[in-house]
């Protein structure tokens, strides 16, 4: 049963005032999501019971420890789909995973010519990476274009593809744009063509409910701190006939079987890519945070932001002078809206809000490339999670309004109309 309000409850930030007594109305999930006090006191335990370097003590608390530590990664086996708990690995962030992906899967098998292909709607964690990895070898980067109706373009993916494609890696759901990419259908074309298929699920793993298995991908990252976890704990997913095979990224503690004055072994999976002091007490609360959301259900999450998405949409109707992007299927664009105006800049629209205690985004978003797709430098972006109400985009349309009128931007958008108008006008008459 999906009951707001005792899930509002959970959230101690939801009752922070903001502004002159305007209670907090967190818009900004795509960034980060808040957290439930179950997680805040998971850390606070950890620290004041059982606080351990793990896998090196054989005193009590480094067993209790250890043992904390390894349970959320069969949480995580279980939360994502994984085939076994040693093809999960906890990396910082999505970030991390990508870059160690970039890495060690380009020095396994990438080689001079050798293409990688992305999208146009990726975040720059998931090109900077691969632009990194250009530098290094001599390969092509190419990008997927998006469609005006602002989905991945599928016919021309099947035509990009090469037997030169060695690595597809795409985002499952854009976090400007919201689009729901079809992992499955991609996957296929991947294998087909013998590519190795990575899926950046940083924006999809806390909204909908998300299998890796199940997709057919070969690697899938994500971010604790998207998803009600604390900050400083990724997940990178893959297939252990990679994993075995592909180079340790960082190397230290942890990560060896032996060392000798002339060389070193590596650990098993998936201890060999974790090398030092893991962030313990974070990956524990991720634990807590993903028995959190599964017992409120990511279905019920999915429903509940698609109903919220649709309902904002309407609402943002009246104001016929913004440019809202994205799919127009609610379903295909969950949980995100992204709009701009060239009359008043997305900040001063984030900041004229922020006055009503609602926090939105503005800004490109780690995504140039696409804002250069969009024709803009900026947009604005309003991203719900479970926790947000219809209640609280009523008073976000409202602040809008304030914003709209304070720019006079109805009038100026009238104004550049009538120039477009009458100068429509005054070529037809000539
Ligand atoms: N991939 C996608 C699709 C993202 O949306 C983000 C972060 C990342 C990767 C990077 O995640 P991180 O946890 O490593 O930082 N997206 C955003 C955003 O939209 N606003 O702030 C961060």
């Amino acid at each position: 049963m999906f009951d707001i309000n005792k899930i509002r409850k959970d959230f101690p930030i939801l009752e922070r005032k903001i502004t002159d007594g305007n209670k907090l109305i967190y818009f900004d999930n795509a960034a980060t999501s808040q957290k439930p006090k179950v997680v805040i006191d998971s850390l606070v335990k950890y620290y004041e019971n059982y606080n351990a370097n793990i896998h090196r003590g054989v005193h009590k608390m480094a067993e209790e420890a250890t043992c904390a530590y390894e349970e959320v990664r069969q949480k995580v086996k279980s939360f994502i789909g994984a085939r076994n708990e040693d093809e999960v690995i906890f990396t910082r962030n999505t970030t991390e995973s990508l870059n160690l992906l970039a890495y060690s899967l380009g020095e396994l098998f990438v080689n001079e010519g050798d293409e990688i292909l992305l999208s146009e709607m990726e975040h720059h964690s998931n090109i900077i990476p691969w632009y990194i990895l250009r530098s290094r070898k001599k390969i092509k980067v190419k990008f997927i274009p998006i469609t005006d109706n602002y989905e991945l373009d599928y016919k021309s993916l099947e035509q990009l593809v090469t037997k030169k494609t060695k690595i597809i890696s795409l985002t499952h759901k854009s976090n400007v744009l919201g689009t729901v990419n079809n992992i499955k259908k991609i996957a296929q074309i991947a294998k087909a063509n013998g590519a190795v298929f990575i899926v950046d699920a940083a924006q999809s793993a806390p909204h909908l409910s998300v299998d890796f298995q199940d997709l057919g991908c070969d690697f899938l990252v994500f971010s604790s701190h998207k998803m009600c976890g604390p900050t400083g704990v990724g997940v990178l997913v893959g297939r252990r006939e990679y994993l075995e095979k592909m180079p340790p990224f960082l190397g230290g503690g942890e990560m060896i079987r032996k060392v000798t004055f002339e060389d070193f072994t590596t650990n098993d999976l998936p201890w060999k890519f974790e090398a030092g002091t893991p962030n313990i007490a974070d990956v524990i609360a991720f634990g807590v945070a993903i028995d959190y959301l599964q017992n409120i259900g990511l279905e019920n999450i999915y429903k509940y932001e698609c109903e919220l998405t649709e309902y904002a949409l309407d609402k943002l109707k009246q104001f016929d002078f913004l440019k809202i992007y994205g799919a127009k299927d609610c379903n295909k664009r969950a949980g995100i809206i992204t709009f701009s105006n060239p009359v008043v800049h997305p900040h001063d629209i984030a900041t004229i809000v922020d006055q009503y205690g609602i926090a939105i985004r503005a800004g490109h978003h780690c995504a140039q490339p696409l804002m250069k797709k969009l024709n803009v430098s900026a947009t604005a972006r309003a991203s719900f999670y479970f926790y947000n109400t219809k209640e609280e985009i009523d008073l976000f349309v409202y602040a809008l309004k304030k914003a709209f009128d304070y720019f006079a931007i109805g009038a100026c958008n009238e104004l550049i109309k009538g120039k477009i108008n009458a100068k429509q006008n005054a070529t037809t008459t000539r």
